[in-house]
C-alpha cells in the first residue's frame, strides 16, 4: 500500500479527502496527527511547512501532496476509480471546480472563522468578523438552495469533488449557522450527502471525537 493519509478524524478538510478515498474504496494507511504533539506536530510540518492536513503521501511515485482539492485530483489522475471526481468535459470541470471553491472558501473557510474565534482567549475575539462569516453562510444556504433544486448531487447526476467539499463543509456550517426551515433542497441535499456511505462512514469515525469541537459560549 503506497499511500498514506495524514489526517485528523474530527478535521473538516480532512473529511473531504476521506471521502474521496472512501468513495472509491482506494487502499491507504491513515496517520493520525495529533497537532498537540510535538513530535506528531514536527513530523508534519517537515512534510507540509504550513502543518495543515490533510496530507496525501504517495510512496511509490515519491511524491507528497498537501491541499484537499489537490489530493482529489491526484487520486482521481494516479488511482482513478468507479467515481470519477472532474468530469472530463473542460466546461464540465470548470463548473465543478468553481463549486468545489465556493464550499471551500465561502462555505469552510467561514465556518473555521466561526469556531476559530471559539477558540480565542476572552479580549482576542473577533464579533465583527463572526457576524461576518455567518452573514455569508447565509448567502451561501440561499444559492446552494437554488443551485441543487434539481439536481441530486452538487453537479447534477454525478457525485463529483464538489460533493466532496460539501459534505464537511455543510456538516460544520450547519453546526454554526442551522439551516433553518426555509432551505428544503439545501436540506433535502444534505441528507443525500450523509446518506452516501463514504461520507457516512467519516462521519462515524468522528463520533469519538465530537466532544472536542468547541461549543460557543
Ligand atoms: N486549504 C486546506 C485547508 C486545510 C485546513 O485548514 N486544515 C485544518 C483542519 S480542518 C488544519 O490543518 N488545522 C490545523 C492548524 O491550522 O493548525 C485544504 O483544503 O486542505
Amino acid at each position: 500500500m503506497s499511500l498514506k493519509l495524514y489526517f485528523h478524524p474530527l478535521s473538516s478538510f480532512c473529511w473531504k479527502a476521506l471521502v474521496a478515498l472512501y468513495e472509491n474504496g482506494t487502499p491507504f494507511t491513515p496517520v493520525s496527527v495529533d497537532l498537540s504533539s510535538e513530535t506528531q506536530r514536527a513530523a508534519l510540518l517537515k512534510l507540509w511547512p504550513l502543518g495543515k492536513f490533510p496530507v496525501l503521501r504517495d510512496d511509490a511515485t515519491d511524491r507528497t501532496i498537501p491541499e484537499s482539492s489537490i489530493i482529489i485530483e491526484y487520486l482521481d489522475n494516479q488511482y482513478p476509480g468507479r467515481t470519477r471526481f472532474i468530469p472530463a468535459d473542460p466546461k464540465l470541470a470548470l463548473q465543478t471546480r468553481l463549486r468545489d471553491r465556493f464550499y471551500d472558501l465561502y462555505v469552510h473557510l467561514s465556518v473555521q472563522k466561526i469556531v476559530g474565534d471559539r477558540l480565542r482567549p476572552d479580549g482576542s475575539k473577533d464579533p465583527h468578523g463572526v457576524e461576518e462569516a455567518k452573514a455569508r453562510i447565509r448567502s451561501c444556504y440561499g444559492m446552494i438552495d437554488r443551485d441543487v433544486a434539481t439536481k441530486t448531487w452538487a453537479m447534477g447526476d454525478a457525485f463529483s469533488i464538489a460533493d466532496c467539499a460539501a459534505s464537511p463543509a455543510l456538516f460544520y456550517a450547519n453546526k454554526v449557522v442551522p439551516f433553518g426551515d426555509t432551505h428544503t433542497n439545501l436540506v433535502a441535499y444534505f441528507d443525500r450527502l450523509q446518506a452516501r456511505p463514504s461520507f457516512a462512514r467519516a462521519i462515524s469515525e468522528a463520533k469519538p471525537y465530537f466532544h472536542m469541537f468547541p461549543q460557543e459560549t
